[in-house]
């Protein structure tokens, strides 16, 4: 049986205004943020259970805002996991998710992350641009998951960051096996995966950022 890692780095990207910080917000801490205060960059360091399973999340809120674009550049290598958000009542932060959709695949030098992209606000049913079927199709192309999320009502804000743990631990499954198949011998993506271990260590240790 795998014993999979502790902790994950998990990082929140997307449009200004998606409702990153709100998300993370209502997971972390349980409130619903009603105010929009543009985040520069934040750290949370939240524990739950996935699947009967303890793990240790350190979850990076990026900026959504053009200005500051570098300092999230900067981080998504740091990220092990991805949540890629964008609003369904709003079709520029649909179109947006490409740009940072490459942002991320560049800070992981175009290798397949774990992603889940998130339709935010889906409470506001009457202002909704985006379906959910349209959303599953951008998801599919990238060959990520998908789901839809509400701060305010609560709908999915565990869920989300399940998902990506999920895809997490498969990974380590995967690894697990394929060493165990290979009797000892390391696999070019174990090797690389190890460096990378010691290159990334945590985002608590690297981050520039406040800590909440
Ligand atoms: N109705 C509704 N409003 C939401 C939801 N999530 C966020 N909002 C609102 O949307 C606005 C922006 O939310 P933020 O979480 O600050 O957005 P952000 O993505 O962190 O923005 P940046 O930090 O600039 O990138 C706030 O006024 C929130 O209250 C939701 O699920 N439902
Ligand atoms: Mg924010």
């Amino acid at each position: 049986m795998t014993r999979f890692s502790s902790h994950y780095e998990i990082a929140l990207c997307g449009g200004g205004g998606v409702g990153k910080s709100a998300l993370v917000l209502k997971f972390v801490k349980g409130q619903f943020v009603e105010e929009y205060d543009p985040t520069i960059e934040d750290l949370y360091r939240h524990q739950f259970h996935v699947d009967g399973k303890s793990t240790c999340l350190e979850i990076l809120d990026t900026a959504g805002q053009d200005e500051f674009r570098a300092i999230r550049d900067q981080m998504l290598h740091l990220g092990q996991g991805f949540l890629l958000l964008f609003s369904v009542t709003d079709r520029g932060s649909f179109q947006e998710l490409t740009s940072s959709y490459e942002a991320i695949q560049r800070s992981k030098d175009f290798e397949s992350v774990p992603l889940v992209v998130v339709g935010t606000k889906c409470d506001l049913v009457d202002r909704r641009q985006i379906s959910p079927e349209e959303g599953k199709a951008q998801a599919d192309l990238w060959g990520a998951e998908y789901v839809e999320t509400s701060a305010l009502d609560n709908i999915n804000v565990q869920e989300c960051f399940a998902m990506v743990v999920r895809q997490l631990r498969a990974i380590e499954d995967e690894k697990e096996n394929g060493s165990k198949k290979g009797k000892g011998k390391k696999s070019k993506r174990q090797s690389g995966s190890k460096d990378e271990s010691k290159k990334k260590k945590s985002l608590l240790n690297q981050a520039q950022c406040t800590i909440l």
